[in-house]
């Protein structure tokens, strides 16, 4: 068996040498152009020069949940393509989020500016029941995330595709229940895949629908928000803030409004790192059923996007 690796903006080598670890009877290579054809990819963001070299892949394994970038490519016809299925991801995008919701929610941004003047003051404790946060995707990294959230007793709402059933979070679905879910929300949360249905899906009127004093938390995909609808409802003062981790340019431009708005946290898309180790034995464990002809969890419906 032949896996071909390609992955950009990674450092290659040290994933090639853990997958030929984990597939000892595998012959693992990173893609050059004119490379043999193989029979499963490891990928991140690849050229269409690769996957057009590659027409007779098997399986395409993404070293990410999201598949975006490689949804916009010209993808052979029967390969599979399989995302990874949390790997580590849930439980660090569970703290960052609680983190920016908790930062925001006890005015910690208030108190570290005040501390830095030596100033010791308190502000007037707020009520949980006023932070309703709303989690849109209630998918692997989305459910983890609600749940984390309603430990600290916020009231958890969640959105997704189709219906979810998720202990201790007012679930809501589809396009039909989309105006309740935000006007019931104050605390917007951002886990949806990128897709043709969901680009744009931050914009005006879906942040103007959000309870007064609204605040985004979006580590999904920059693609999402309409980032200018952003920046005139925070100086509106409909929104109180966002934590943005994700950017449709990234790394962020150092002229982009997001750097120095005193409402915007913004932090390199690090919200939930791959880890490779995790991803490379995950990777390898689903090769390895593949190959025995078994059901393997995280395979993307090409007609959904994700
Ligand atoms: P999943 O595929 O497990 O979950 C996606 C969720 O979104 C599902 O609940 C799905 O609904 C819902 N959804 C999809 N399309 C729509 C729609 N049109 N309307 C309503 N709901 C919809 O993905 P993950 O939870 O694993 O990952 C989510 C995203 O997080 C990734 O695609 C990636 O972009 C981003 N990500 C960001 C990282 C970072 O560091 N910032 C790291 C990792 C991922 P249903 O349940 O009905 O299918
Ligand atoms: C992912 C990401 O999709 O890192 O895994 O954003």
């Amino acid at each position: 068996m032949r896996i071909t690796v390609c992955c950009s903006d990674t450092k290659t080598a040290p994933w090639i040498d853990a997958l030929r670890a984990a597939l000892p009877g595998a012959t693992v290579e990173e893609w050059r152009p004119g490379a043999p054809r193989a029979d499963h990819a490891v990928v991140w963001a690849p050229p269409q020069q690769f996957l057009d070299e590659q027409p007779g892949l098997k399986g395409i394994f993404n070293i990410g949940a999201g598949v975006d970038a490689l949804m916009k490519l010209a993808l052979p016809r029967d390969a599979v393509v399989v995302r990874l299925d949390d790997a580590g991801m849930s439980v660090q995008m569970a703290e960052f989020v609680c983190h920016a919701v908790i930062r925001h929610f006890r005015e910690l941004d208030a108190y570290e500016r005040d501390a830095a003047q030596g100033k010791w003051g308190f502000r007037r404790p707020r009520l949980r029941s006023e932070f309703p946060v709303g989690v849109m995707g209630l998918g692997v990294l989305g459910a983890r995330v609600a749940q984390a959230l309603a430990a600290f007793e916020f009231p958890v709402l969640g959105w997704s595709r189709s219906a979810r059933d998720v202990e201790g979070v007012r679930c809501f679905a589809g396009e039909a229940q989309f105006d309740n879910f935000l006007a019931s929300t104050r605390v917007l949360v951002n886990l949806l895949p990128l897709t043709p249905d969901t680009e744009n899906i931050l914009d005006r009127a879906t942040l103007g629908r959000l309870q007064p004093g609204g605040y985004l938390v979006n580590v999904a995909r920059g693609a999402h928000l309409v980032d200018a609808d952003l920046l005139a409802l925070l100086d509106s003062g409909h929104l109180a803030g966002a934590a943005l981790d994700v950017f449709r340019t990234e790394p962020l431009p150092a002229e982009h409004p997001f750097w120095r708005h005193p409402k915007i946290t913004v932090t390199p898309h690090t919200s939930a790192r791959t880890l490779r180790d995790e991803s490379v034995a995950q990777i390898a464990r689903k090769i390895a059923a593949f190959e025995r002809g078994e059901p393997i969890a995280g395979v993307v419906d090409r007609n959904r996007g994700y």
